[in-house]
Protein backbone atom coordinates (compact mmCIF):
# COMPACT_ATOMS: atom_id res chain seq x y z
CA UNK A 1 0.00 0.00 0.00
CA UNK A 2 1.23 3.43 -0.83
CA UNK A 3 1.74 5.77 1.92
CA UNK A 4 -0.81 8.70 2.82
CA UNK A 5 -1.31 11.90 1.29
CA UNK A 6 -0.99 14.66 4.48
CA UNK A 7 -0.36 18.01 3.99
CA UNK A 8 0.92 18.50 7.27
CA UNK A 9 0.40 22.73 7.63
CA UNK A 10 -3.74 21.57 7.56
CA UNK A 11 -3.23 19.19 10.73
CA UNK A 12 -4.61 20.54 13.57
CA UNK A 13 -0.72 19.86 15.49
CA UNK A 14 0.64 22.37 12.91
CA UNK A 15 -1.98 25.08 13.74
CA UNK A 16 -1.18 24.97 17.44
CA UNK A 17 2.89 24.81 16.54
CA UNK A 18 2.62 27.95 15.12
CA UNK A 19 0.67 29.41 17.59
CA UNK A 20 2.78 27.99 20.15
CA UNK A 21 5.97 29.57 18.02
CA UNK A 22 5.13 32.81 18.53
CA UNK A 23 4.64 32.55 22.48
CA UNK A 24 8.29 30.84 22.63
CA UNK A 25 10.11 32.44 19.81
CA UNK A 26 12.11 34.81 21.54
CA UNK A 27 12.95 32.38 24.42
CA UNK A 28 16.13 32.28 25.65
CA UNK A 29 18.03 28.38 26.57
CA UNK A 30 18.67 30.18 29.75
CA UNK A 31 15.55 30.57 30.26
CA UNK A 32 14.05 27.39 29.47
CA UNK A 33 16.91 26.05 31.63
CA UNK A 34 15.93 28.63 34.81
CA UNK A 35 12.78 27.41 34.25
CA UNK A 36 12.90 23.65 34.28
CA UNK A 37 15.27 22.45 36.85
CA UNK A 38 15.28 19.03 35.93
CA UNK A 39 15.63 19.71 32.15
CA UNK A 40 19.12 17.98 30.73
CA UNK A 41 18.39 15.02 32.67
CA UNK A 42 14.29 14.79 31.32
CA UNK A 43 15.69 15.77 27.80
CA UNK A 44 18.68 12.95 27.49
CA UNK A 45 17.47 9.19 25.95
CA UNK A 46 20.09 6.90 26.98
CA UNK A 47 19.95 3.79 24.67
CA UNK A 48 22.57 1.15 25.74
CA UNK A 49 25.57 2.89 24.48
CA UNK A 50 23.99 5.58 22.97
CA UNK A 51 23.06 9.01 24.61
CA UNK A 52 21.20 11.58 22.56
CA UNK A 53 20.89 15.13 24.85
CA UNK A 54 18.54 17.78 23.16
CA UNK A 55 18.13 19.53 26.27
CA UNK A 56 19.86 22.73 24.28
CA UNK A 57 16.91 22.81 21.88
CA UNK A 58 14.43 26.05 21.82
CA UNK A 59 11.81 23.57 22.62
CA UNK A 60 10.02 22.90 25.97
CA UNK A 61 7.74 20.13 26.78
CA UNK A 62 4.56 21.59 25.15
CA UNK A 63 6.87 21.62 21.62
CA UNK A 64 7.51 18.46 22.01
CA UNK A 65 3.95 17.41 22.45
CA UNK A 66 3.14 19.20 19.67
CA UNK A 67 5.35 17.61 17.42
CA UNK A 68 5.03 14.19 18.90
CA UNK A 69 0.88 15.27 17.39
CA UNK A 70 1.91 16.27 14.30
CA UNK A 71 3.89 12.82 13.55
CA UNK A 72 0.54 11.24 14.83
CA UNK A 73 -1.61 13.38 12.49
CA UNK A 74 0.94 12.62 9.67
CA UNK A 75 0.08 8.78 10.48
CA UNK A 76 3.82 8.47 11.00
CA UNK A 77 2.99 4.81 12.44
CA UNK A 78 1.25 3.55 9.97
CA UNK A 79 4.38 4.80 7.23
CA UNK A 80 7.13 2.87 9.63
CA UNK A 81 4.65 -0.12 8.84
CA UNK A 82 4.34 0.32 5.13
CA UNK A 83 8.26 0.87 5.32
CA UNK A 84 9.82 -2.18 7.12
CA UNK A 85 7.08 -4.66 5.60
CA UNK A 86 8.05 -3.58 2.22
CA UNK A 87 5.34 -1.77 0.97
CA UNK A 88 5.50 0.23 -2.56
CA UNK A 89 6.00 3.68 -0.19
CA UNK A 90 8.55 4.71 -3.10
CA UNK A 91 5.32 5.16 -5.63
CA UNK A 92 6.94 6.98 -8.27
CA UNK A 93 9.65 4.40 -9.43
CA UNK A 94 7.03 1.68 -8.39
CA UNK A 95 9.37 0.01 -5.67
CA UNK A 96 9.42 -1.11 -2.12
CA UNK A 97 12.42 0.60 0.29
CA UNK A 98 13.95 -2.32 2.37
CA UNK A 99 17.66 -1.43 3.35
CA UNK A 100 16.19 -2.43 6.46
CA UNK A 101 15.65 -5.93 5.56
CA UNK A 102 19.42 -6.34 4.67
CA UNK A 103 20.20 -6.25 8.27
CA UNK A 104 17.48 -8.09 10.16
CA UNK A 105 19.02 -11.42 10.80
CA UNK A 106 15.54 -12.76 12.74
CA UNK A 107 13.70 -15.56 10.90
CA UNK A 108 10.72 -12.78 10.03
CA UNK A 109 9.55 -13.51 6.48
CA UNK A 110 9.52 -10.11 4.13
CA UNK A 111 7.79 -10.33 0.94
CA UNK A 112 7.96 -8.82 -2.73
CA UNK A 113 5.82 -9.83 -5.71
CA UNK A 114 4.87 -13.01 -3.44
CA UNK A 115 8.13 -13.78 -2.82
CA UNK A 116 10.27 -14.61 0.74
CA UNK A 117 14.11 -11.81 0.18
CA UNK A 118 15.39 -13.25 2.84
CA UNK A 119 17.43 -16.25 1.64
CA UNK A 120 19.08 -14.08 -1.39
CA UNK A 121 19.79 -11.63 1.26
CA UNK A 122 21.51 -14.18 3.78
CA UNK A 123 22.86 -15.68 0.25
CA UNK A 124 24.68 -12.83 -1.43
CA UNK A 125 25.93 -12.36 2.67
CA UNK A 126 27.86 -15.66 2.49
CA UNK A 127 29.14 -15.04 -0.91
CA UNK A 128 30.34 -11.59 -0.02
CA UNK A 129 32.19 -13.79 3.38
CA UNK A 130 33.71 -16.42 1.51
CA UNK A 131 34.97 -13.82 -0.97
CA UNK A 132 36.39 -11.09 1.32
CA UNK A 133 37.91 -14.23 3.16
CA UNK A 134 40.21 -15.48 0.54
CA UNK A 135 41.13 -11.99 -0.69
CA UNK A 136 41.90 -10.97 2.84
CA UNK A 137 43.70 -14.51 3.57
CA UNK A 138 45.90 -14.48 -0.02
CA UNK A 139 44.09 -17.55 -0.53
CA UNK A 140 42.74 -15.25 -3.80
CA UNK A 141 45.94 -14.69 -6.24
CA UNK A 142 46.02 -12.21 -9.55
CA UNK A 143 46.99 -13.45 -13.03
CA UNK A 144 50.99 -14.15 -11.70
CA UNK A 145 50.02 -15.80 -8.63
CA UNK A 146 50.95 -13.23 -6.24
CA UNK A 147 47.99 -12.10 -3.55
CA UNK A 148 46.25 -9.33 -3.62
CA UNK A 149 47.79 -5.84 -1.97
CA UNK A 150 44.96 -3.14 -2.72
CA UNK A 151 41.53 -2.95 -3.69
CA UNK A 152 40.12 -0.11 -6.08
CA UNK A 153 36.15 0.29 -5.55
CA UNK A 154 35.02 2.13 -8.85
CA UNK A 155 31.38 3.64 -8.19
CA UNK A 156 29.77 7.23 -7.76
CA UNK A 157 27.04 8.53 -5.64
CA UNK A 158 25.14 5.95 -3.55
CA UNK A 159 28.07 3.49 -4.94
CA UNK A 160 30.59 5.26 -3.56
CA UNK A 161 29.82 7.51 -0.67
CA UNK A 162 28.84 5.27 1.74
CA UNK A 163 31.69 2.62 1.25
CA UNK A 164 34.15 5.03 1.02
CA UNK A 165 32.67 6.91 4.20
CA UNK A 166 32.46 3.82 6.66
CA UNK A 167 35.74 2.35 5.30
CA UNK A 168 37.68 5.89 6.75
CA UNK A 169 35.50 5.75 9.88
CA UNK A 170 36.94 2.18 10.76
CA UNK A 171 40.36 2.26 9.86
CA UNK A 172 41.22 1.47 13.21
CA UNK A 173 39.60 -1.94 12.15
CA UNK A 174 41.17 -2.22 9.44
CA UNK A 175 43.43 -5.01 7.64
CA UNK A 176 46.40 -4.98 5.60
CA UNK A 177 44.82 -4.12 1.93
CA UNK A 178 44.74 -0.69 0.79
CA UNK A 179 41.59 0.98 -0.25
CA UNK A 180 40.94 3.51 -2.67
CA UNK A 181 38.01 4.54 -4.05
CA UNK A 182 37.21 5.92 -7.87
CA UNK A 183 34.44 8.01 -8.51
CA UNK A 184 34.55 11.58 -10.36
CA UNK A 185 34.45 10.99 -14.37
CA UNK A 186 37.50 13.51 -14.08
CA UNK A 187 40.32 11.33 -15.64
CA UNK A 188 42.89 12.65 -13.44
CA UNK A 189 41.16 10.69 -10.30
CA UNK A 190 41.55 7.80 -11.64
CA UNK A 191 44.80 8.74 -13.21
CA UNK A 192 46.10 9.36 -9.47
CA UNK A 193 44.88 6.24 -8.15
CA UNK A 194 46.17 4.18 -10.88
CA UNK A 195 49.22 5.80 -11.21
CA UNK A 196 50.90 3.96 -8.07
CA UNK A 197 48.96 0.50 -8.66
CA UNK A 198 50.29 -2.81 -9.92
CA UNK A 199 48.13 -4.87 -11.51
CA UNK A 200 49.18 -7.93 -10.62
CA UNK A 201 48.09 -7.43 -6.90
CA UNK A 202 45.02 -5.52 -7.24
CA UNK A 203 41.09 -6.13 -7.18
CA UNK A 204 39.02 -4.24 -8.68
CA UNK A 205 34.91 -3.75 -7.45
CA UNK A 206 33.10 -2.18 -10.04
CA UNK A 207 29.70 -0.88 -8.06
CA UNK A 208 26.78 0.18 -9.71
CA UNK A 209 23.01 -1.31 -9.38
CA UNK A 210 21.99 0.07 -13.02
CA UNK A 211 25.48 -0.29 -14.74
CA UNK A 212 24.58 2.10 -17.46
CA UNK A 213 26.37 5.57 -14.99
CA UNK A 214 28.46 7.02 -17.53
CA UNK A 215 31.07 7.94 -14.69
CA UNK A 216 31.54 4.60 -13.42
CA UNK A 217 31.25 2.74 -16.54
CA UNK A 218 33.87 5.47 -18.46
CA UNK A 219 36.69 4.60 -14.96
CA UNK A 220 36.06 1.07 -15.27
CA UNK A 221 36.71 1.03 -18.65
CA UNK A 222 40.01 3.58 -18.75
CA UNK A 223 41.35 0.71 -15.46
CA UNK A 224 40.19 -2.33 -17.57
CA UNK A 225 42.33 -0.59 -20.97
CA UNK A 226 45.26 0.28 -18.11
CA UNK A 227 44.84 -3.30 -16.60
CA UNK A 228 45.16 -5.16 -20.46
CA UNK A 229 48.04 -2.99 -20.96
CA UNK A 230 50.10 -6.21 -18.86
CA UNK A 231 47.42 -8.76 -18.81
CA UNK A 232 45.28 -11.17 -21.18
CA UNK A 233 41.59 -10.73 -21.11
CA UNK A 234 41.55 -14.09 -19.50
CA UNK A 235 42.91 -12.32 -16.29
CA UNK A 236 40.11 -10.56 -15.84
CA UNK A 237 38.06 -12.86 -13.87
CA UNK A 238 41.00 -12.89 -11.22
CA UNK A 239 40.96 -8.79 -10.84
CA UNK A 240 37.22 -7.57 -11.37
CA UNK A 241 34.11 -7.99 -9.58
CA UNK A 242 30.88 -6.27 -10.15
CA UNK A 243 27.75 -5.24 -7.57
CA UNK A 244 24.60 -4.52 -9.62
CA UNK A 245 21.36 -5.67 -10.89
CA UNK A 246 22.56 -5.81 -14.04
CA UNK A 247 23.89 -8.73 -15.60
CA UNK A 248 23.63 -8.37 -19.12
CA UNK A 249 25.91 -5.24 -19.01
CA UNK A 250 28.52 -7.29 -16.74
CA UNK A 251 29.17 -9.75 -18.87
CA UNK A 252 28.62 -7.14 -21.67
CA UNK A 253 31.87 -5.53 -19.91
CA UNK A 254 34.01 -9.01 -19.66
CA UNK A 255 33.57 -9.42 -16.36
CA UNK A 256 32.89 -12.92 -15.23
CA UNK A 257 29.43 -14.12 -13.61
CA UNK A 258 31.02 -15.85 -11.02
CA UNK A 259 32.46 -12.95 -10.03
CA UNK A 260 29.34 -10.88 -9.58
CA UNK A 261 27.44 -9.42 -5.96
CA UNK A 262 23.27 -9.02 -6.65
CA UNK A 263 22.05 -5.79 -5.74
CA UNK A 264 18.35 -5.04 -5.94
CA UNK A 265 16.12 -2.45 -6.77
CA UNK A 266 14.34 -1.97 -3.63
CA UNK A 267 17.46 -1.20 -2.53
CA UNK A 268 18.07 2.51 -3.16
CA UNK A 269 21.62 3.32 -4.41
CA UNK A 270 22.32 6.02 -1.13
CA UNK A 271 21.11 3.44 1.13
CA UNK A 272 23.09 0.34 0.12
CA UNK A 273 26.19 0.46 2.05
CA UNK A 274 24.26 -1.98 3.83
CA UNK A 275 24.37 -4.80 0.55
CA UNK A 276 26.70 -5.88 -1.57
CA UNK A 277 27.73 -2.93 -2.14
CA UNK A 278 29.64 -2.60 1.13
CA UNK A 279 31.82 -5.17 -0.70
CA UNK A 280 34.91 -3.02 -0.37
CA UNK A 281 33.59 -2.47 3.65
CA UNK A 282 33.58 -6.13 4.05
CA UNK A 283 37.11 -6.51 2.69
CA UNK A 284 38.85 -3.86 4.33
CA UNK A 285 37.81 -4.71 7.63
CA UNK A 286 36.64 -8.21 7.39
CA UNK A 287 33.31 -9.59 7.14
CA UNK A 288 32.84 -9.77 10.65
CA UNK A 289 33.15 -6.21 11.07
CA UNK A 290 31.26 -6.05 8.16
CA UNK A 291 28.03 -7.99 10.16
CA UNK A 292 28.79 -6.24 13.54
CA UNK A 293 27.82 -2.81 11.26
CA UNK A 294 24.66 -4.38 10.22
CA UNK A 295 24.10 -5.56 13.65
CA UNK A 296 24.69 -2.04 14.97
CA UNK A 297 21.70 -0.70 12.10
CA UNK A 298 19.28 -3.56 12.94
CA UNK A 299 19.77 -2.35 16.84
CA UNK A 300 18.81 1.06 15.66
CA UNK A 301 15.66 -0.27 13.15
CA UNK A 302 14.21 -2.52 16.65
CA UNK A 303 14.83 0.67 18.68
CA UNK A 304 13.05 2.61 15.67
CA UNK A 305 10.31 0.40 15.08
CA UNK A 306 9.02 -0.56 19.11
CA UNK A 307 9.32 3.27 20.66
CA UNK A 308 6.83 5.47 21.77
CA UNK A 309 7.76 8.22 19.70
CA UNK A 310 8.40 10.82 22.82
CA UNK A 311 11.89 8.16 23.89
CA UNK A 312 12.48 7.45 20.14
CA UNK A 313 15.80 9.29 18.79
CA UNK A 314 15.16 9.46 15.58
CA UNK A 315 11.52 10.59 15.67
CA UNK A 316 12.47 13.16 17.88
CA UNK A 317 15.65 14.25 15.71
CA UNK A 318 13.60 14.33 13.21
CA UNK A 319 10.68 16.87 14.54
CA UNK A 320 13.03 18.86 16.28
CA UNK A 321 14.54 19.57 12.84
CA UNK A 322 10.87 20.30 11.40
CA UNK A 323 10.57 22.76 14.04
CA UNK A 324 13.53 25.05 13.09
CA UNK A 325 12.95 23.94 9.25
CA UNK A 326 8.96 25.07 9.08
CA UNK A 327 9.18 27.23 12.31
CA UNK A 328 12.11 29.61 12.90
CA UNK A 329 13.07 28.57 9.01
CA UNK A 330 16.44 27.49 9.21
CA UNK A 331 17.72 26.30 5.81
CA UNK A 332 20.47 24.63 7.10
CA UNK A 333 21.81 21.96 9.17
CA UNK A 334 25.54 21.24 10.61
CA UNK A 335 26.70 17.98 11.10
CA UNK A 336 29.65 18.46 13.85
CA UNK A 337 31.64 14.83 14.36
CA UNK A 338 34.24 14.96 17.13
CA UNK A 339 36.48 12.18 15.40
CA UNK A 340 38.51 12.50 13.11
CA UNK A 341 37.29 9.30 11.67
CA UNK A 342 34.40 10.58 10.58
CA UNK A 343 35.54 12.91 8.43
CA UNK A 344 33.54 12.04 5.37
CA UNK A 345 30.26 11.84 7.77
CA UNK A 346 29.18 15.25 6.62
CA UNK A 347 29.26 14.58 2.36
CA UNK A 348 27.63 11.13 2.93
CA UNK A 349 24.99 12.48 4.48
CA UNK A 350 24.50 15.46 2.59
CA UNK A 351 23.62 12.91 -0.40
CA UNK A 352 21.19 10.93 2.18
CA UNK A 353 19.32 13.68 2.96
CA UNK A 354 19.12 16.32 0.55
CA UNK A 355 19.18 13.75 -2.11
CA UNK A 356 15.51 12.18 -0.05
CA UNK A 357 14.03 15.38 0.90
CA UNK A 358 14.82 17.72 -1.81
CA UNK A 359 11.35 17.92 -3.42
CA UNK A 360 8.89 20.62 -3.72
CA UNK A 361 6.21 18.15 -4.35
CA UNK A 362 4.14 16.43 -2.43
CA UNK A 363 2.46 12.96 -2.57
CA UNK A 364 -0.20 14.31 -4.57
CA UNK A 365 1.86 15.61 -6.84
CA UNK A 366 1.12 19.19 -6.02
CA UNK A 367 3.36 22.05 -5.60
CA UNK A 368 4.01 22.26 -2.30
CA UNK A 369 4.32 25.93 -0.38
CA UNK A 370 6.43 25.22 3.06
CA UNK A 371 10.03 24.59 3.50
CA UNK A 372 11.00 20.70 3.39
CA UNK A 373 14.68 19.17 2.87
CA UNK A 374 17.14 20.86 5.22
CA UNK A 375 20.46 21.74 3.56
CA UNK A 376 23.35 19.67 5.34
CA UNK A 377 26.37 20.60 6.21
CA UNK A 378 29.72 20.05 8.61
CA UNK A 379 32.89 18.71 8.90
CA UNK A 380 35.10 17.33 12.36
CA UNK A 381 35.79 18.99 15.67
CA UNK A 382 38.01 20.28 16.72
CA UNK A 383 39.20 21.55 12.81
CA UNK A 384 36.21 22.90 12.36
CA UNK A 385 36.31 25.42 15.50
CA UNK A 386 39.33 27.15 13.95
CA UNK A 387 37.36 27.44 10.90
CA UNK A 388 33.46 28.25 10.10
CA UNK A 389 32.41 28.21 14.13
CA UNK A 390 32.81 32.10 14.28
CA UNK A 391 29.35 32.17 11.79
CA UNK A 392 27.90 29.60 13.88
CA UNK A 393 28.39 31.40 17.48
CA UNK A 394 28.50 34.93 16.37
CA UNK A 395 26.56 35.31 13.07
CA UNK A 396 23.36 36.43 12.37
CA UNK A 397 21.73 32.68 11.10
CA UNK A 398 20.37 30.11 13.73
CA UNK A 399 22.44 26.99 12.14
CA UNK A 400 21.02 23.84 14.10
CA UNK A 401 23.58 21.80 15.10
CA UNK A 402 24.19 17.68 15.75
CA UNK A 403 27.79 17.18 17.70
CA UNK A 404 28.62 13.47 17.89
CA UNK A 405 31.45 12.10 20.34
CA UNK A 406 32.51 8.90 21.99
CA UNK A 407 33.39 8.78 25.25
CA UNK A 408 36.61 6.38 24.38
CA UNK A 409 39.07 7.02 22.53
CA UNK A 410 40.69 4.29 20.28
CA UNK A 411 44.38 4.43 20.93
CA UNK A 412 43.82 5.55 24.05
CA UNK A 413 45.75 8.35 24.30
CA UNK A 414 44.03 9.92 27.32
CA UNK A 415 45.31 13.33 27.21
CA UNK A 416 44.09 13.87 23.82
CA UNK A 417 40.53 12.51 24.36
CA UNK A 418 40.11 14.63 27.39
CA UNK A 419 41.04 17.89 24.94
CA UNK A 420 38.37 16.56 22.67
CA UNK A 421 35.85 16.03 25.03
CA UNK A 422 36.49 19.79 26.96
CA UNK A 423 36.27 20.99 23.41
CA UNK A 424 32.98 18.82 22.47
CA UNK A 425 30.80 19.45 25.61
CA UNK A 426 32.58 23.55 25.72
CA UNK A 427 30.85 24.34 22.42
CA UNK A 428 27.78 23.36 22.54
CA UNK A 429 27.49 25.41 26.13
CA UNK A 430 29.08 28.68 24.41
CA UNK A 431 26.35 27.98 21.47
CA UNK A 432 23.50 27.68 24.69
CA UNK A 433 24.47 30.56 26.73
CA UNK A 434 26.72 32.66 25.39
CA UNK A 435 28.30 35.26 27.62
CA UNK A 436 26.88 38.41 28.30
CA UNK A 437 27.57 41.95 28.10
CA UNK A 438 28.30 41.88 32.03
CA UNK A 439 30.54 39.23 31.58
CA UNK A 440 32.75 40.33 29.11
CA UNK A 441 33.21 43.36 31.10
CA UNK A 442 34.15 41.61 33.69
CA UNK A 443 36.81 39.65 31.84
CA UNK A 444 37.93 42.46 29.72
CA UNK A 445 38.38 44.37 33.60
CA UNK A 446 40.59 41.33 35.25
CA UNK A 447 42.91 41.15 32.19
CA UNK A 448 43.85 44.74 32.69
CA UNK A 449 42.10 46.00 29.58
CA UNK A 450 39.92 48.22 31.14
CA UNK A 451 41.03 51.18 28.41
CA UNK A 452 39.42 48.85 25.85
CA UNK A 453 36.14 48.03 27.16
CA UNK A 454 34.00 50.06 25.52
CA UNK A 455 35.65 49.71 21.97
CA UNK A 456 35.55 46.11 22.50
CA UNK A 457 32.59 44.74 24.64
CA UNK A 458 30.27 44.26 21.37
CA UNK A 459 32.52 41.87 19.47
CA UNK A 460 33.12 40.12 22.61
CA UNK A 461 29.34 39.70 23.14
CA UNK A 462 28.07 35.79 22.43
CA UNK A 463 24.52 36.14 22.60
CA UNK A 464 23.78 32.37 22.52
CA UNK A 465 20.63 30.74 21.95
CA UNK A 466 21.76 28.52 19.08
CA UNK A 467 20.71 25.14 19.54
CA UNK A 468 22.52 22.02 19.08
CA UNK A 469 22.10 17.80 19.70
CA UNK A 470 24.48 16.28 21.65
CA UNK A 471 24.92 12.97 20.53
CA UNK A 472 27.58 10.65 22.49
CA UNK A 473 28.79 7.08 21.50
CA UNK A 474 30.37 4.69 23.84
CA UNK A 475 33.34 4.05 21.32
CA UNK A 476 33.77 3.87 17.64
CA UNK A 477 33.18 0.67 16.34
CA UNK A 478 31.45 -1.06 13.72
CA UNK A 479 28.34 -1.51 15.75
CA UNK A 480 27.97 2.29 17.25
CA UNK A 481 28.74 3.44 12.99
CA UNK A 482 26.15 1.18 12.37
CA UNK A 483 23.33 2.34 14.68
CA UNK A 484 24.39 5.93 13.77
CA UNK A 485 23.98 5.97 10.21
CA UNK A 486 20.49 4.17 10.74
CA UNK A 487 19.60 6.51 13.12
CA UNK A 488 19.72 9.25 10.59
CA UNK A 489 18.07 7.17 7.71
CA UNK A 490 14.72 7.16 10.08
CA UNK A 491 15.06 11.01 10.91
CA UNK A 492 15.12 11.77 7.29
CA UNK A 493 12.01 9.20 6.48
CA UNK A 494 10.62 10.53 9.34
CA UNK A 495 10.80 14.11 7.95
CA UNK A 496 9.75 13.02 4.69
CA UNK A 497 6.57 11.63 5.62
CA UNK A 498 5.83 14.93 7.76
CA UNK A 499 6.57 17.14 4.65
CA UNK A 500 4.53 14.58 2.64
CA UNK A 501 7.09 14.05 -0.16
CA UNK A 502 8.09 11.10 -1.82
CA UNK A 503 12.07 10.49 -0.15
CA UNK A 504 12.87 7.30 -2.30
CA UNK A 505 13.36 8.75 -5.83
CA UNK A 506 15.87 11.24 -6.93
CA UNK A 507 14.68 12.86 -10.22
CA UNK A 508 16.05 15.73 -9.71
CA UNK A 509 19.27 14.45 -11.10
CA UNK A 510 18.88 13.83 -14.36
CA UNK A 511 18.27 16.57 -15.88
CA UNK A 512 21.70 17.65 -15.55
CA UNK A 513 22.99 13.70 -17.07
CA UNK A 514 20.77 14.38 -19.63
CA UNK A 515 22.14 17.72 -20.82
CA UNK A 516 25.40 16.76 -20.23
CA UNK A 517 24.75 13.88 -22.69
CA UNK A 518 23.61 16.56 -25.50
CA UNK A 519 27.19 18.18 -24.81
CA UNK A 520 29.13 15.45 -24.88
CA UNK A 521 27.88 14.12 -28.19
C1 LIG B 1 21.36 7.25 -4.84
C2 LIG B 1 21.32 7.63 -6.22
C3 LIG B 1 22.65 7.75 -6.89
C4 LIG B 1 23.26 6.46 -7.40
C5 LIG B 1 24.38 6.78 -8.38
C6 LIG B 1 25.08 5.55 -8.89
O1 LIG B 1 20.40 7.02 -4.16
O2 LIG B 1 20.45 6.81 -6.89
O3 LIG B 1 23.62 8.43 -6.12
O4 LIG B 1 23.71 5.67 -6.35
O5 LIG B 1 23.87 7.53 -9.42
O6 LIG B 1 24.19 4.72 -9.56
P1 LIG B 1 24.58 3.27 -9.99
O7 LIG B 1 24.87 2.49 -8.76
O8 LIG B 1 23.42 2.75 -10.75
O9 LIG B 1 25.83 3.40 -10.83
Amino acid sequence: MALKNINPTKTQAWKQLTDHFEDIKDTHLKEFFSTHPNRAEDFTLAVDDLTLDYSKNRINQTTLDLLVALANESELTDAIEKYFSGDIINSTEQRAVLHTALRDASDREIMIDNANIKPAIKQTLDKMQVFSEKVISGQWKGYTGKAITDIVNIGIGGSDLGPDMVVTALQYYKNHLNTHFVSNVDGDHVSEIIKNLNPETTLFVVVSKTFTTQETLSNATTIKEWFLNTASEEDIAKHFVAVSTNLAAISEFGIDTDNVFPMWNWVGGRFSLWSAVGLSISLSVGFQNFKSLLEGASEMDTHFKNTPFQENIPVLLALISVWYNNFFDCETEAILPYSQYLSKLPSYLQQAIMESNGKSVDRDGKSINYQTGTIIWGSTGTNMQHAFMQLVHQGTKVIPTDFIGFETSLYGLEDHHKKLLANYYAQTEALAFGKTKEEVHLDLKFNNQTSQINTLLPFKVFEGNKPSNTITFQKLTPKSLGKLIAMYEHKLFVQGIIWNVFSYDQFGVELGKELAHKYYN
